[in-house]
């Protein structure tokens, strides 16, 4: 990478970190509801794998997911509205924090429930083996996720069906508050891969060049029919699993511990400014730029108005296709929705 790319990671990480305070921020001010998981502490995995695929390789991601939306070029603003439930937002305030989505760039979201996201994940993989697509896919998951029966199947169909598809395991370690020993047989996550004989590896997730260096390995394995691989990257989240979740469990000793080794600061650090490739004007800029664009976020967000009442039923059903066969009889589009919320 060249340094305006190097320096464009720093700049990512950075704003993904100084969002995510400041949607803790408006939490507490209660201008966010409903769940909130924030991302600090995991940044250089989010940027770091996306910086090394396509801008149209599909992403698939569970509900920590800012990260990616930031990283994938979503507009910060827009990002913000949606966590404020607004019609400003992603997804037009319906999908809140948990669900961000953009189809325009490939990010399909954003799932709440865990490991559900998996099947569709490589659903899709197939969909672009079977439109004879190069594009690969990024299916994104936690430690947790890998103990649930739909883990599982899922790796067992895209090894079979050598789907290009990489399965990307954030093991910060906790599942909300269960340690990884007490959640996990199997403690090296990369090691589940086998008995599928599927590729697997293990990154340092805190080195944003090393999840970009092993993603991309990876991805042009999968986009030349290599078949699918897992990664394994270790990392760890600095709050507690969600804004509603206490952080009892996790003894403050070894998230301070944690803590030293940050990932942006060791980027700034041991690549940047070790390089030469920054100066501490720089980095003030950066940060200064940062800071305005999430306040823009914050200021676009209080602006945008709620999703007006009438729009309540929009998009929750596909739109019916003119004289569509259901059982043998004819359904006409007007007769599914009524438009007074019962259904045809
Ligand atoms: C099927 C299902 N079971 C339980 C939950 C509740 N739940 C939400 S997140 C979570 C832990 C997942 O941990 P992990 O996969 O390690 O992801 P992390 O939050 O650490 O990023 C649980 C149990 C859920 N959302 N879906
Ligand atoms: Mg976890």
């Amino acid at each position: 990478m060249n340094k305006e790319e190097l320096v464009s990671l720093y700049r990512q990480m950075l704003l993904i970190r100084v969002f995510e305070d400041k949607s803790a921020e408006m939490y507490a001010k209660a201008k966010i509801a409903g769940f909130l998981h924030l991302y600090n502490g995991q940044e250089a995995v989010a940027v770091g794998a996306l910086s090394a695929l396509r801008p149209d390789d599909d992403l698939v991601t569970h509900y920590r997911d800012h990260g990616y939306a930031l990283a994938r070029g979503l507009d910060a603003r827009k990002v913000m509205a949606e966590l404020y439930g607004r019609a400003g937002g992603t997804t037009g305030g319906r999908g809140g924090s948990m669900h961000i989505a953009d189809v325009s760039k490939h990010f399909w979201g954003g799932y709440a429930i865990v490991g559900g996201h998996l099947p569709l994940a490589t659903g899709l993989a197939y969909a672009n083996v079977h439109h004879k697509t190069d594009r690969i896919v990024l299916a994104v998951m936690g430690d947790g996720s890998t103990n649930i029966g739909t883990f599982h199947a899922t790796l067992n169909w895209a090894q079979l069906w050598r789907l290009p598809v990489i399965f990307l395991v954030e093991n910060n370690q906790y599942a909300m508050g269960t340690a990884i020993s007490v959640h996990s047989a199997v403690t090296e996550i990369y090691k589940k891969a086998h008995a599928y004989e599927m590729l697997s590896e293990r990154a340092d997730g805190k080195d944003v060049l090393a999840v970009h260096d092993a993603v991309a390995g990876l991805a042009e394995r999968a986009r030349s029919g290599g078949g699918p691989a897992l990664l394994e990257v270790v990392t760890y989240r600095y709050r507690a699993h969600s804004m509603a979740d206490s952080d009892v469990q996790r003894p403050k000793a070894e998230i301070s511990e944690q803590k030293e080794r940050d990932p942006i600061d060791m980027f700034l650090a041991n690549v940047l400014v070790a390089r030469n490739l920054i100066t501490s004007d720089e980095v003030e800029r950066i940060k200064k730029r940062v800071d305005e664009e999430v306040e823009a976020a914050v200021q676009f967000a209080d602006a945008s108005p709620e999703p007006a009442l009438d729009t309540l039923y929009n998009d929750i059903y596909a739109q019916p296709v003119a004289n569509m066969q259901i059982g043998g009889s004819l359904i006409s589009p007007a007769t599914l929705y009524t438009g007074n919320g019962k259904h045809g």
